[in-house]
């Protein structure tokens, strides 16, 4: 029996090298068994974590012809994916997006991009996270990472490891923004585990879902977690089985990568990883 073909709108920059934004959500949702949509918001020859010289072409006067053109076709979406946004204009043109495509029951998963380990990205001003705040602030879900957390809840960044009570404490700051669902990565209890905390706002629940910790800072990782846990959940995975899914596909390809002794900034061996994501999703 074959279920209805659910669809994605992901609206992320493509970087041509480097594996991240749409070069990894649209295999991996694909793979999922979703139909993916794409609005890219730049062009990038690479992403900007490490590489210098990169170009950057914006695709902001794109976005809303492109979304205007959808809706004359009453393309609808199941869910709509955001991640990494160039300037405020884009951050005004997705909530317009999410204005014109929401439905009662699609998801809008937020991923704010902008900063990790203590730093905003070089792109990014400090008045940029407020932005982002405010875009979270309309979505059903979001994914930030423990310095993304921070910046959204306007408090500064703590190193881990972390304790219970802090990632609680945040997941419930976070929720109070207005998303039902939170999934904070990056979190560590001690140095041989790293994972994720879930957070359903309806339940009350929270979770956690932890790996064995692998040395070094890959790029690409966050993109690879959200669009992980984007199929998981479109696939029916409550929230905090969802998490774990994503968390195992994402240390398993940095795991792959690592023994490969691959450049960090070259991005994480999913490809490779897929047949263990699917056995995860597919049974
Ligand atoms: O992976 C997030 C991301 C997406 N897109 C671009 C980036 C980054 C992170 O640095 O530079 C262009």
């Amino acid at each position: 029996m074959t279920n209805k073909l659910q669809r994605v709108a992901a609206i992320h920059d493509i970087s041509g090298f480097g594996k991240c934004s749409l070069t990894v959500a649209l295999p991996i949702i694909s793979a999922g068994g979703i139909e993916v949509s794409v609005l890219p918001t730049a062009v990038l020859s690479t992403h900007t974590g490490g590489f210098t010289g990169f170009t950057y072409r914006d695709l902001t006067d794109d976005m809303q012809p492109i979304a205007d053109h959808w809706k004359s076709l009453d393309i609808r979406f199941d869910a709509i994916y955001t991640g990494f946004l160039g300037s405020f204009e884009q951050l005004d043109l997705v909530t317009k997006f999410f204005e014109t495509f929401k439905t009662k029951d699609n998801l809008i998963l937020v991923d704010p991009v902008m900063a990790d380990n203590g730093e905003l990205y070089k792109l990014f001003s400090s008045e940029f996270a407020l932005g982002m705040r405010k875009l979270c602030e309309k979505a059903d879900m979001i994914v930030p990472n423990l310095t993304e957390a921070a910046l959204i809840i306007g408090e500064s960044y703590h190193p881990g490891p972390y304790t219970r009570s802090y990632i609680e404490l945040l997941l419930k700051k976070l929720s109070a923004l207005g998303p039902r669902k939170i999934v904070l990565t990056g979190v560590y209890f001690n140095d041989n585990e790293l994972g994720a905390a879930t957070y359903d706002a309806v339940s009350g629940a929270v979770d956690y879902a932890f790996e064995k910790r692998i040395p070094g800072y890959y790029h690409g990782t966050g993109d690879v977690f959200g669009s992980a846990l984007l199929a998981a959940v479109m696939n029916g995975f409550p929230l905090n089985e969802a998490a774990a899914i994503a968390v195992r596909f994402t240390a398993s390809s940095i795991r792959r990568t690592a023994e490969a002794g691959t450049d960090i900034r070259f991005g994480v061996n999913f490809e490779q990883t897929i047949p263990e994501f699917l056995r995860d999703l597919f049974g």
